[in-house]
């Protein structure tokens, strides 16, 4: 199995630890990312293999798929065990719904906090609206927090450990990652991180990205 994934993506990134849960061994290719010029230039099997052009991408053998979402789905069809999905019907519905809770959802906040790693604006009045958005994000997120704590069943988001709980897991990385709220004031939340985080899959990836921002990012 070859892996396209990139060192800041979320979604890349939540394959990985897919991939490692399954103890599936792939390839991994990282393309080229920099802050200031983003995925460029964009590798050509990306290009070829996603009309969107964006990692993730997974080859295994005659089967090319792009979007993490989809490369869960087939994972959890083609290599079921150990499952990362709930198998009743129901538990399945729910787990669905917090990964696009996570992907879509957190995201949006979580994308007006993006600035604080790229290069900085050079107009002030911009970088004055940047903080001003990113002020209101902060208390979106910190409200969507409460949100995801309540769907908590024991210490992981589904009963056992998903995909809803490696998708979270991303999105909140990713908004820590950026300066955004702490968890402490809700702390089943916080214990949930720490359960999801201490992981070897999970706490692999997690020092990737940390190792990754420290190269490439701006102080937050
Ligand atoms: N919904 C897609 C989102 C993929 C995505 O946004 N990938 C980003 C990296 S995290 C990317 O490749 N962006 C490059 C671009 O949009 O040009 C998924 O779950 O895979």
């Amino acid at each position: 199995m070859k892996l396209y994934s990139a060192p800041l993506s979320l979604f890349a990134r939540k394959v990985e630890i897919a991939l490692a849960e399954k103890g599936l061994s792939f390839e991994r290719e990282l393309v080229a990312f920099s802050q200031s010029e983003g995925y460029s230039p964009k590798h050509p099997a990306v290009i070829a293999a996603n009309p969107k052009k964006q990692v993730p991408v997974l080859v295994d053998g005659d089967l090319t798929l792009f979007d993490s979402t989809v490369i869960f789905e087939y994972l959890e069809d083609a290599y079921p065990q150990p499952p990362l999905m709930p198998r009743d019907p129901k538990g399945r519905a729910r787990c669905r719904l917090l990964e696009l809770t996570a992907d879509e959802i957190l995201l949006r906040p979580l994308a007006k906090l993006m600035y604080r790693t790229e290069p900085e604006h050079s107009d002030p009045e911009r970088r004055r609206q940047q903080a001003a958005e990113a002020e209101q994000a902060e208390r979106e997120l910190l409200d969507l927090y409460g949100m995801v704590a309540s769907k908590l069943e024991g210490p992981y988001l589904c009963g056992a450990f998903t995909t809803a709980d490696i998708a979270m897991f991303m999105s909140v990385l990713y908004s820590l990652r950026l300066g955004g709220p702490k968890l402490a004031s809700i702390p089943t939340l916080q214990a949930w991180h720490d359960a999801v985080g201490s992981r070897p899959t999970v706490a692999a990836v997690a020092l990737e990205v940390a190792e990754a921002d420290r190269r490439l990012s701006r102080k937050a």
